[in-house]
């Protein structure tokens, strides 16, 4: 019988769905693993070869953890809202839902050729209702939740509101945005609204005025990667930093939790690397600066406290609300000049952009240490949502400030006097080199740091500071609360309406609450989001509804919010409603999710290392808070699998011609590369008659040809469509089998690594499954599998593979387990082994790469049930043991032939059958015996004199 993979792969896979082989449920007396992959994005293009790699990756994982017996949860689903889609929408009026659904089945199609272990019954789908309820149910509940630093944990808002209303702030440590101080009495003489305004200076999910890049011709906010030289990525329109009203996560109360959970996972080093600089811890003092004639004072933030006689002047970001207040009128027309110049900059610019910029406020600050007054600048170089948005400068020690002195003319003081303050000794790490130990220093007033190293001058200072209220120890993140209004159509709802322009939340009971239609999918004329074009959305509170825009009398019907969630809103929990996707009464039922705990192995690009994994990880933190997640940390284990490159296939066209020339003559002709498609390509050997096929204009090409073949050049590029170079999987599925791809993408090399798609050598893993296949049946179809018992040599050729396997199975080192399974079925096929004690373990080894061939092989063997719910195979060291051992015979320490002797010889036996060897008498001829030395397992020496 021949290999006949449409067969077989069509079959099972049906075979499969009758059987629910996939369907997992909670089974308490098996050890449950949960292996996840970042779920899709389902685009229009569909799935190229480079999509599906990780999704193999997991699932031999998936597959080799159910063989050893584990309950494992393997779901998959689509990350449904997003851009694309709502692009799409405008241009064509085509409703994204519409194209969601179109490109899910598309996504479904090809996925399902594959033949992935996915438990379809999970399927969740981001923009369905029965989902974003249990999104908008979280951000209610971080709406009605305050982060308590002593508690370390988030707690319901009602215990701050009576703690307010009974000792006021007196004594509470938590997270906000701005440290306020009021007394119970003057809470409780509040308004409703005046209190609301407060509260939100607290809540975790919180309407906050954030500086954000805002887009007028596009109508919305744009993300700091869509802003691209302060114009739009889209549409190249001008780009403006403005102060809007935004729902925001105070993900940076975590900060500190983010940090510690790093420590308790296993990712890799430079994943974790990437967090902890994006969290950005860092150790510092908050100093008050009085202002020189006047009652007002700041507050800077500084992690070099030590250098306050240094400081020559302070510098204010301009967004600064103190920019205002300190500004002389002298100098107001040169600063609002700055102000509207520095508008256009996005953060992101400001933080590249070195070159310097500024001008003085006209206001001089008290040095609290020295009395000594020094100017205070505005420059864009401080950035207003760091710290507290104010410095003191120390040109002398820190490399920005130094520029910034230098190009404005201002003083340069080192800590150590005397010191060289040329650019040349500048050290831009250490600032000027010769402050450590200090030597020489001027005491600040009482506090002398001379002969402290840094750190210990550090150390004192913020005692000092501490000590003589001049401010305070602060440890600042650089993590911000994430952004979470967008101004766009194709996004989860809040569950918000405004009464008195203040936001309140819609019952829990009315959850979800769902997308409504619109018109166009644009914003409005007024500059409102695309949901303002929605006709039926306010807020009736009596019924509990969504009822027409012209009900709303703002006594019981009220406008509803017309910003959608953020494209992570959904993604944020995803992996806990898989775990319990149909229910309808909570986001995850408490028994389950601690039977699933959290994510053992998760798989995904790195290219949500700041993202996504920041996100869920707060946001997982938050449920765990409220006790709905047992877990702290939602993803154990992460391996990052690489990307898939392309690999571009070129035709070398003679100039003004419709001639080809092959790639080994073309150095003969002028021409131009041009690409084409990879698919008319195999073996970078072009088919000429698809090639005409191919485009109008080459149906009349020629080609001059080498060996009457038409060669064409490559290149490994970005697999994108406007290359050429995307590989369908479809296409090496119809031709190969999904079997073969499978393998074939793990063969590529190490699932981490980025590498190009390169199909000359998928013939060869093709040829392998034949070659196994043919263990069973021969040419003339032959069924060859016999009883007979295995032969030590059999065994141990097996064995040795299961070893092999099992632990590059556990390293993701699955190429290497490729080559095994070809050096074994090598040895197999020279030994002529079918036998079916050897052929069942090998299967059941080789299933989760190639999950059809071998439920058909396992079926052949008249084993019962699926390959699947098999026993994986344990290495018997036994059988691993040599018999033998080849020795190494030396005279004089020369070696001069070998002998094999049974493992375990006794070393005089092996001593009497060398000097007896006839071979041995050449090199002992007229020479006598001094010593005779037997290594065992190794080398037998003979020294002779
Ligand atoms: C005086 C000084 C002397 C500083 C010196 C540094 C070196 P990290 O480690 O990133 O926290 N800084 C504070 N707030 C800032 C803001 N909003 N925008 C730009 N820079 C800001 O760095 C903290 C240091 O960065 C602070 O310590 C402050 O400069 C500056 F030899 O204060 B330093």
């Amino acid at each position: 019988m021949e290999y006949n993979f449409r067969e077989i792969e069509k079959k099972w896979q049906k075979r499969w769905v009758e059987n629910k082989t996939y369907q997992v449920t909670e089974d308490e007396t098996k050890k449950k693993f949960y292996v996840l992959n970042m779920f899709p994005y389902p685009s229009g293009a569909g799935l190229h070869v480079g999509h599906p790699l990780g999704y193999i990756a997991s699932d031999i994982y998936a597959r080799y953890k159910r063989l050893q017996g584990f309950n494992v949860l393997n779901p998959m689903g689509y990350d449904a809202y997003g851009l694309p889609a709502e692009q799409y929408a405008i241009q064509t009026g085509q409703h994204p839902a519409i194209t969601t659904v179109n490109n899910i089945n598309r996504y479904r199609e090809q996925l399902d050729k594959i033949g992935f272990s996915f438990d379809w019954n999970r399927e969740i789908r981001t923009c369905e209702p029965e989902y974003y309820h249990w999104t908008q149910w979280a951000f209610q509940k971080m709406f009605n939740s305050y982060y308590c630093n002593d508690e370390k944990q988030a707690r319901p808002i009602q215990e701050l509101i009576e703690a307010f209303s009974q000792t006021g702030t007196e004594g509470i440590n938590v997270a906000c945005s701005e440290e306020l101080s009021f007394t119970a009495a003057e809470w409780n003489a509040k308004s409703e609204k005046e209190q609301q305004e407060i509260l939100m200076n607290y809540r975790i999910a919180y309407l906050g005025e954030t500086m954000v890049n805002w887009c007028p011709q596009l109508g919305t906010v744009l993300a700091n990667d869509e802003v691209v030289d302060g114009v739009s990525e889209r549409g190249g329109f001008p780009v403006i930093q403005k102060k809007m009203r935004q729902w925001c996560l105070r993900v940076s109360a975590y900060a500190q939790r983010l940090l510690d959970g790093l420590d308790t996972i296993d990712w890799t080093e430079s994943l974790k690397e990437t967090q902890k600089n994006w969290i950005g811890r860092s150790e510092g003092a908050e100093i008050e600066f009085k202002v020189k004639d006047s009652d007002l004072e700041f507050t800077i933030f500084t992690t070099r406290a030590d250098t306050m006689f240094g400081v020559t002047f302070m510098v204010l970001a301009p967004e600064s609300e103190l920019v205002q207040q300190l500004t002389t009128d002298t100098q107001k027309d040169e600063v609002n000049a700055y102000l509207e110049r520095t508008k256009k900059r996005t953060e992101r610019e400001r933080i590249a952009d070195r070159s310097v910029t500024g001008v003085f406020s006209g206001s001089y600050a008290i040095n609290p240490f020295t009395g000594e007054a020094v100017p205070i600048w505005i420059s864009d170089y401080v950035l207003a949502g760091y710290g507290t948005g104010a410095i003191m400068a120390v040109p002398a020690h820190d490399s920005r400030d130094y520029a910034f002195a230098k190009h404005f003319g201002l003083e340069i003081r080192p800590l150590v006097e005397g010191c060289d303050v040329s650019e040349e000794s500048f050290d831009a790490k250490e600032g000027i080199v010769c402050n450590s130990p200090r030597e020489g220093v001027t005491p600040y007033c009482d506090l002398s740091l001379n002969g402290l190293t840094i750190k210990e001058a550090i150390a004192a200072t913020k005692k000092y500071v501490k000590e003589h209220n001049l401010g305070r120890v602060k440890v600042n993140f650089r993590l911000r609360d994430a952004i979470f209004s967008r101004q766009r159509y194709w996004g989860e709802p809040f569950p918000v309406y405004y009464k008195d322009n203040m936001p309140y939340m819609i019952d829990e009971s009315a959850l979800p609450l769902e997308l409504p239609e619109v018109a166009k999918f644009l914003p409005t004329e007024t500059g409102e989001p695309p949901l303002g074009h929605a006709a039926k959305w306010a807020w009736n509170t009596v019924n509990k509804c969504v009822v027409e825009n012209e009900k709303i009398d703002n006594i019981t019907v009220f406008p509803l919010e017309l910003n959608t969630m953020p494209g992570f809103a959904g993604s944020s929990a995803y992996y806990l409603r898989y775990m319990d996707p149909h229910n309808n009464q909570a986001l995850v039922d408490k028994k389950t999710d601690e039977y699933w705990h959290n994510v053992d192995l998760y798989v995904g690009g790195t290219e949500h290392a700041t993202g996504h994994l920041i996100y869920s990880r707060f946001w997982n933190k938050f449920l765990y808070d409220l006790g709905i997640s047992v877990a702290e940390e939602p993803f154990q284990k992460l391996v990052n699998q690489g990307m898939i490159q392309g690999r571009s296939n070129f035709v070398y066209r003679i100039k003004d011609t419709n001639t080809f020339v092959s790639l080994n003559l073309k150095d003969q002709y002028d021409t131009t590369p041009l690409h084409v498609d990879v698919n008319i390509v195999s073996n970078d050997v072009l088919d000429l008659e698809a090639f005409k096929a191919w485009r109008p204009e080459y149906e009349t090409a020629e080609f001059i040809l080498e060996d009457g073949k038409y060669i064409c050049g490559w290149a490994v590029e970005k697999m994108s469509k406007s290359m050429f170079n995307v590989v369908n999987p479809d296409m090496i599925v119809d031709k190969y089998g999904a079997d073969t791809l499978r393998m074939y993408e793990m063969f590529l090399g190490p699932v981490e690594q980025s590498k190009p798609w390169d199909t000359n050598g998928i013939d060869g893993v093709h040829r392998f499954i034949k070659k196994f296949w043919s263990l069973f049946y021969d040419r003339n179809d032959n069924y060859l599998v016999t009883d007979e018992p295995a032969t030590k040599e059999e065994l141990k050729s097996l064995h040795k593979l299961i070893k092999k396997v099992t632990g590059d199975i556990e390293q993701f080192s699955y190429n290497t387990s490729i080559s095994a399974f070809m050096i074994c079925v090598n040895e197999l096929f020279g030994m002529k082994c079918s036998k079916k004690e050897i052929l069942n373990q090998f299967i059941i080894v080789l299933a989760p790469f190639a999950p059809h061939v071998c439920e058909e092989l396992w079926e052949t063997l008249g084993n019962a049930g699926s390959v699947c719910d098999a026993k994986w195979p344990v290495c018997n060291e036994e059988y691993l043991v040599e018999d033998t051992v080849n020795y190494t015979v030396s005279f004089n320490g020369k070696a001069r032939f070998n002998m094999e002797f049974p493992a375990d010889a006794a070393s005089d036996a092996i001593q009497t059958a060398v000097l007896a060897d006839e071979r041995s008498e050449k090199w002992m001829e007229g020479k006598s015996i001094v010593k005779v030395i037997v290594v065992p397992k190794k080398i037998v020496n003979i020294v002779v004199k």
